[in-house]
């Protein structure tokens, strides 16, 4: 195999992607080592899980809301109630996925400091993908890993009428 390695420290092998879908402006196909392009930050969290008890890691990966908000989400950027119906769908290799809402991540509502981990206490995600980390969450079981898709929906109840 000649395959040739880009970011120092990158594990050989096949490099996994995750695709930002939905109500963007800008979709996108993006590796592991394009998620440095980011400020990176570090989160030193612990978690409980219900079959392994309480774990602790240490991810570093940009926010979240960075690099959904480069993706271009399809709403009014000056209005802050047209985020309010947005979700944020996040999705495992295997099948394992969890939901957010926009408002959670967002600077102006919750605040939460959620990262896609592009490395996992010192080792990169590049062939695993990247992982979510919710350094809010007591429970381990949004931590995401082998991130291969997130869909941004701003669709939820559009058209009901209500608002
Ligand atoms: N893709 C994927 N991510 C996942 C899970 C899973 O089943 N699939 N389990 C979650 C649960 S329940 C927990 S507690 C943590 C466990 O992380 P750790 O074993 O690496 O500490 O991963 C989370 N992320
Ligand atoms: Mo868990």
């Amino acid at each position: 195999m000649s395959r040739s390695l880009t970011a120092a420290g990158a594990a050989a092998g096949p490099v996994a992607e995750l695709a930002l879908t939905g109500d963007l402006a800008h979709p996108a196909r993006l590796t592991v080592s394009q998620l440095l392009a980011w400020p990176q930050h570090r989160a030193r969290v612990s978690f409980d899980c219900a079959t392994s008890g309480t774990r602790y890691h240490s991810f570093t990966g940009p926010l979240l809301h960075e690099v959904l908000s480069a993706a271009g989400p399809r709403f009014d950027p000056a209005r802050r109630r047209d985020r309010l119906r947005f979700l944020i769908a996040v999705h495992g290799t295997d099948g394992h996925h969890a939901l957010l809402s926009w408002a959670e991540i967002d600077p102006d509502f919750g605040r939460a400091p959620v990262l896609l981990a592009v490395t996992l206490d010192g080792a990169p995600l590049d062939g695993a993908g990247a992982q979510l980390v919710l350094p809010q969450d007591r429970c381990g079981a949004r931590y995401v890993s082998g991130i291969d898709a997130v869909r941004v929906d701003g669709g939820y109840l559009a058209g009901s009428g209500a608002g």
